[in-house]
């Protein structure tokens, strides 16, 4: 039985049992336990900080986990990154003082930087011959300049409403994070064969955010049209309707086209247009 390792409270919790339960695992995750049997798929659960995921992981103590590349890539362990989960996103960036004159990386040079990703931040610097200080400190990092602890900032950044607050500006994007996948490197042939049918279930689930599906009526004539705004997954459906003269049209669009597609399909005569929901999309 596969044993998965989640964060168990915190920013990736709850899209992370979200996933789980799109891909019929449910668990009742009680607040205090530390593993929770699932119902659906033979795999455990076991809830632990994000900071311990990886290690676990790379140790064998669980099998899978789910947690920020961030902190795969911190803690610079030995694991195999199956998958990227589309949700988590965000960035670790070099932030200043927004009154500071920046004249490019060597403002960094002889300056104290304050983090909580001192590995990601150190290869950084090394590679780009920045002598800099690195003050490594857990939890409120953005607060950091305005105190005196340090002059610049290594952190994470989503909306970057959190620099604004703390006068600073984000100077340089050093690494793009989002949840993903991680395995163990060495899984027994059974746990592996789990693993593949769990990330086919995932990843039907991923393919299908952010995509709608769209039936609408249209006149036969403007079918050629239609074609060159419908790219869809192979090529649209084309139903027959009683009357001869008109074509229901199935088709995925990605939920960013949406608009853009509707008012040209309408343009050329699209009629009762209908969008919905896309579970999954299994190829
Ligand atoms: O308790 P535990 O150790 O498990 O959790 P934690 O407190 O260490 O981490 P948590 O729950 O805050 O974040 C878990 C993971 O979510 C991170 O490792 C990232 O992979 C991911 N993530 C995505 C984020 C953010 N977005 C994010 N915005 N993690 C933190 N933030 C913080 C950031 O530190 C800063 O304080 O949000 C603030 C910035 O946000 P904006 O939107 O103002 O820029
Ligand atoms: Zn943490």
């Amino acid at each position: 039985m596969l044993r998965i390792a989640i964060q168990a409270k915190g920013r990736l919790n709850e899209k992370t049992i979200a996933l789980l339960a799109d891909a019929g695992i449910s668990a009742s995750v009680g607040s205090r336990s530390l593993i929770a049997h699932a119902k659906g798929f033979p795999v455990d659960l076991l809830l632990l900080r994000d900071d311990d995921i990886p290690q676990a992981v790379a140790m064998g103590t669980a099998d899978l986990g789910i947690v920020g590349l961030n902190e795969v890539v911190e803690k610079g362990v030995d694991v195999t990154r199956v998958m990227d989960l589309g949700f988590g996103a965000c960035r670790i960036s070099l932030a200043i003082p927004r009154e500071a004159v920046y004249n490019g990386l060597e403002w960094f040079n002889g300056k104290r930087i304050a983090t909580s990703y001192p590995a990601i931040l150190s290869k950084f610097l090394r590679e780009n011959n920045i002598n800099a200080e690195i003050h490594t400190i857990t939890g409120s990092v953005e607060i950091a300049p305005a105190v005196g602890m340090a002059d610049a900032i290594f952190d994470i950044v989503s909306s970057g409403g959190t620099l604004i607050q703390n006068g600073l500006v984000e100077v340089k994007s050093v690494i793009e994070s989002q949840a993903v996948l991680i395995a163990t490197p060495n899984l027994s042939e059974e746990k592996r064969e789990e693993l593949d049918k769990l990330s086919f279930r995932f990843r039907s689930i991923i393919d299908s955010r952010g995509m709608k599906y769209v039936l609408m009526n249209l006149p036969k004539s403007s079918l050629d049209e239609a074609l060159k705004v419908l790219p869809g997954m192979k090529s649209p459906t084309i139903l027959h309707l009683a009357d001869p003269d008109w074509l229901s049209i199935h088709a995925v669009i990605p939920e960013a086209q949406l608009w853009d597609r509707i008012e040209r399909l309408k343009a050329i005569g699209a009629e009762d247009i209908l969008v919905l929901m896309l579970e999954n999309i299994v190829k």
